[in-house]
């Protein structure tokens, strides 16, 4: 059955005020330049540029209480929750370009609020070499970028946990973390304890990518909103070099591909985060065409191609 290709909002957040390095400010003109716009308009989606949101400069200040830039971050949070959620409102399909990821806590807050105002199921999935699941008691650095997935799940400062309403905007179970390989000690503990579901490399190692995204998906129906909130340095630095914080032995080239065709194939992407893309750091602009690419094929550049194939294979 044909589905008519959504239309998608582009939100820009040039900011870098969660991370501990600079420059991811710079992400969402890295990813007009890289060509995401005609990029997708290629794959018949309609997309409208809304623009890049605004907010307060980093006054790149050491921790206080454990969270560097607090204020900030929650005014840059506060701009993005407001904005996917209109894009939501108006049927839109939005696609932040971060921005650090700390700009995840007002995105998937609005995700959140959408699905519950229509009774809707949603699953996240946290592509990232990072768990982001630090607090203030056990971030080893003070960089809000560490701690979205914990706000969003209840764990931070109020201003942060509750942007969305009362109460966590997600549970624990409806995130799936994916390429993990860099976790700190108290925060291992903490996601144990708070039962995520993590595929880590070792996992996508010795399953592979393919089981790993079948795990990932099930109970992924038609009345499921799906999330992805990716983080470039998701991917192996030799691929993927324009990002603060780069850690080996993520997926290759054709494993995320293969991510991104998968999530394609459900059909029920309603929503995304690019983050960490950081041009100060790339060479020439590739880490931005490469994450371009992949988002290509998360709204189905390979489909056409395997219907083909199906078709002749019967
Ligand atoms: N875990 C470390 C910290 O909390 C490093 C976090 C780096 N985070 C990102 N986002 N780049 O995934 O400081
Ligand atoms: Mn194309
Ligand atoms: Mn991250
Ligand atoms: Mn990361």
């Amino acid at each position: 059955d044909v589905v008519a290709p959504p239309t998608v909002a582009l939100i820009g957040a040039p900011t870098d005020v969660g991370a501990g390095a600079r420059g991811a400010s710079m992400g969402p003109e890295a990813l007009r330049v890289a060509g995401l716009h005609t990029a997708l308009a290629h794959h018949g989606v309609v997309v409208e540029d809304w623009g890049n949101l605004s907010g307060p400069a980093n006054p790149w200040q050491p921790a206080v209480d454990g969270y560097r830039h607090l204020d900030e971050v929650v005014q840059w949070n506060r701009a993005v929750h407001r904005a996917v959620g209109a894009a939501l409102a108006q049927g839109r399909l939005p696609i932040l370009l971060g921005g650090d990821h700390c700009l995840a806590v007002g995105s998937i807050s609005a995700v959140a609020q959408h699905c519950r105002a229509r009774g809707q199921k949603l699953r996240v999935l946290w592509l990232d070499a990072h768990a982001d699941f630090n607090t203030s008691a056990l971030t080893p650095s003070g960089n809000l970028h560490g701690m979205p997935l914990a706000c969003l799940c209840g764990f931070g400062p109020a201003a942060l946990v509750h942007l969305g309403g009362q109460g966590p905007a997600v549970q624990p179970q409806q995130v799936r973390q994916i390429g993990i390989r860099s976790v700190d000690a108290g925060e291992k503990r903490f996601v144990h304890e708070q039962g995520l579901e993590v595929y880590d490399m070792r996992y996508i190692d010795e399953m592979g990518m393919r089981h790993t995204m079948e795990q990932a998906l099930a109970g992924v129906d038609a009345d499921t909103h799906l999330h992805v909130s990716f983080d470039v340095d998701f991917l192996d630095p030799e691929i993927a070099p324009g990002v603060g914080t780069t850690v080996p032995g993520g997926p290759t080239y054709r494993e995320a591909q293969l991510c991104m065709e998968m999530i394609a194939d459900t059909g029920r992407l309603g929503s995304l985060d690019i983050v960490e893309l950081n041009p100060a750091l790339d060479v020439r602009n590739r880490t931005a065409q490469l994450a371009v690419d992949l988002v290509e094929s998360l709204f189905g550049k390979s489909t056409l191609m395997r219907e083909h194939q199906v078709r002749r294979r019967g």
